[in-house]
Order: structure tokens, then sequence, then C-alpha cells
């Protein structure tokens, strides 16, 4: 059975343009930095991204693990959300390789973190404290609904910190569709950071592949980290092959994403006990709940859902996360709405509400 699959957009497999590409992709050994192709997508990246350079990397999760790595020394603190990624879902990696500590501040439901509780957990200098050594930022807020950071809050996070002389990275696994839901470049909205993740593996469909971007320096002390976590990869060419046509042809239809979560999340309103979250979708995440204490839960409806070819993700007993991709066409959007309404009639009446 093929599956409508809307858990995430990680799951988008390449397109046939990428295939091709890849496979006729000229290659090098690129530990020696000779593998043209990366050579080339790293040069688009770090123009795209607005910086001096870019590297490769295997996963978002090595993105910003890597560049976590190279700002900060054993003992520095990181500035995170308490709903970002690199806090929740990147294994502790900060911690257990570099030693790095971090001080989670409250995510705001925009996704934002207050400037007053920025400007409080700024350490003194002390030699009792870690130094406060990076702000870490995410855009789109994956945890947060997919919302959007806009550059006016960004800049003002970078000006608060480079006034104290702290650094900022921004996790931009998801900058493009940030960027095509406030139609600006996603260069504007990596403008205020040092640095910048991106991924090519998750709404451009390109099967593997993150890029870090910053300054040349930086980008020099993230190839050695990258080395040191086993992440130099030799003719990885092939890659890179798919992520060029993800950044060259990917990036404008996104809008066609955005435009059909809304729908769905349109579809899905009013069905039987389920609230779509206020303000959703903002790109292209429906974040939806069911009454919390009801005896519904998303795993039950997830379940159901899976038998009539439908995967969503039941990211909290009562709280689903439902991604629109490249692989999600309107005839998926109708399917994904009809199944959703059946199966939470079907449960209702079988739990006797
Ligand atoms: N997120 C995945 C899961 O890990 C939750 C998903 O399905 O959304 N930053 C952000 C904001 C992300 O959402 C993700 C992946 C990453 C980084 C890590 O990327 P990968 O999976 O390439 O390591």
């Amino acid at each position: 059975m093929k599956f409508i699959d809307l858990r995430s957009d990680t799951v988008t497999e390449p397109t046939p343009a990428m295939r091709e590409a890849m496979a006729k992709a000229e290659v090098g050994d690129d530990v020696y930095g000779e593998d043209p192709t990366v050579n080339r997508l790293q040069e688009l990246a770090a123009e795209m991204m607005g910086k001096e350079a870019a590297l490769f990397v295997p996963s978002g999760t090595m993105g910003n693990l890597a560049s976590i790595l190279a700002h900060c020394q054993r003992g520095d603190e990181v500035i995170v959300g308490d709903k970002a990624h690199t806090f929740l879902y990147e294994a502790g990696g900060i911690s257990a390789l570099g030693g790095i500590h971090s001080c989670q501040l409250p995510n705001q439901p925009d996704g934002t973190i207050a400037l007053e509780h920025l400007q409080a957990a700024i350490r003194p200098k002390d030699i009792h404290q870690p130094p406060t050594r990076l702000i870490a930022l995410e855009n789109t807020h994956n945890r947060c609904g997919g919302v959007v950071l806009s550059p006016a809050y960004c800049h003002k996070v970078s000006e608060f910190a480079r006034e104290r002389g702290i650094l900022t990275h921004l996790d931009g696994a998801r900058i493009f569709n940030a960027a095509i839901a406030l139609g600006i470049s996603a260069k504007e909205l990596a403008d205020p950071f040092d640095s910048v993740t991106f991924c090519l593996s998750k709404a451009l469909c390109a099967p593997v592949g993150s890029l870090i971007c910053g300054s040349r320096d930086f980008i020099e002390r993230v190839r050695r980290v990258r080395k040191q976590l086993g992440g130099g990869m030799r003719q990885v060419g092939v890659l890179a092959a798919a992520g060029i046509v993800a950044l060259e042809t990917m990036i404008d239809r996104l809008a066609e994403d955005h435009a059909r979560a809304k729908r769905l999340a349109q579809k899905l309103e009013g069905a039987p006990g389920l609230k779509i979250e206020s303000g959703s979708p903002a790109t292209n995440m429906i974040f939806a709940q069911l009454e919390s204490g009801s005896p519904i839960t998303t795993k039950k409806v997830c379940d159901a859902l899976k038998e009539r070819g439908v995967l969503v993700g039941a990211i909290e007993p009562h709280r689903f996360r439902i991604v629109v991709h490249y692989w999600i066409d309107d005839a998926a959007v109708e399917i994904t709405a009809q199944a959703f309404w059946e199966v939470l009639k079907t449960l209702k009446t079988d739990h006797g509400a």
C-alpha cells in the first residue's frame, strides 16, 4: 500500500530531475576539497545566504552540532528555546560531545524568545558561571507550529547579542519556507546571524544534506569539527548534485505546499473533537489538537488513519503534526480530510461521545 505520508517533509523522496543529476554528477574527493559538484553547491548556498562560505554536512543535526561546537568552547553556554530542535531532538549532542552547557528559555507561541528573558539570562563575568557565548534561534520554528520569525525580531536579537560580544546561530532547517511565507529572500532572514544551517532534505526533496553558512574563518573551523564528527565524505558530489537541483528549482514552489496546507486545515475545521491551533498553518505544517483528557488519543486516530492509507504525526497524546510537501497533491488533501472526518466520527461513536 502506498501511503499518503504527512508525518514530516523529511519523508520526501528525490524528484526525477534530482536522480538524473545525481547519476551524471562530476565528483572528486571532498575531504581534499576536490569535489567540483560539492564546491558548486557550497558556493551557491553561501551566495543565497549572503555569507562568505558554506559547508555541506550530512544532516541538519550535524549542521547545528558542528556550528555550535565551532562557536563554543567546553564549559561555554548557548541559549536555546525550550522548544528548539537543538534542545529537544538532537540527542543532547552539544553537551555529550562538546561539553557545552545549554540555557533553555521559554519559546513564546510565535517561536520567539522574549528579549527580557534573554536579558535576564546573560551571565555576569564570574568564575562560578559558564560564559554566555551563543544565542541560537530557529526559523521556521518547528515545535511552535512551523511559525515564521520576522527579520525585525531576528535583527533585534542579533543587535542585543553583538552589543554583549555574544554570537548568534540560526537553525534555518526550513528557512526557505519562512522566506516564501514572508515574500522575502532567505538572505534577508540569514543576515542577522553569524551562522546559519539549512536543510536540503526536507521540503526541498533532496535525499540527504544540509549546509552550514558563515564567515570563511568560521567555516574553516567547522570543516575541522565535521572531520572530528566523522562527517567528512568523499565522492559526495552525487548527493550535492541533488542539492543544486533543490536550490535551483524547488524553492518557489513551496508556496504550493503552504496553500495546500491551508486548504487541508480548512477541510479539517469542524471535524468531530478536532481543533486546529490558532494561526495554523503558518507554513507547511498544520498543528491540531484533540480535547485534552478525551479517551480518543492521537495514537488511536493515527492507527485508524493508517488503515485508510494516511500517515500523520502523533507528536503528543492529544496533538497532531500534519506536514504538507511536494508529494502531497490535491487528491491527497481530499483523501486525508475525508479519512480524518470518518475516523473521528467512528471513534466518537465507539466511545459513546
Ligand atoms: N526535524 C525532524 C524531526 O527530528 C523532528 C522533523 O520531522 O521535523 N532543525 C529542525 C528545525 C528540524 O525540524 C530538524 C528535523 C532538524 C534540525 C534536523 O535535521 P536532520 O533530520 O537532517 O538531522
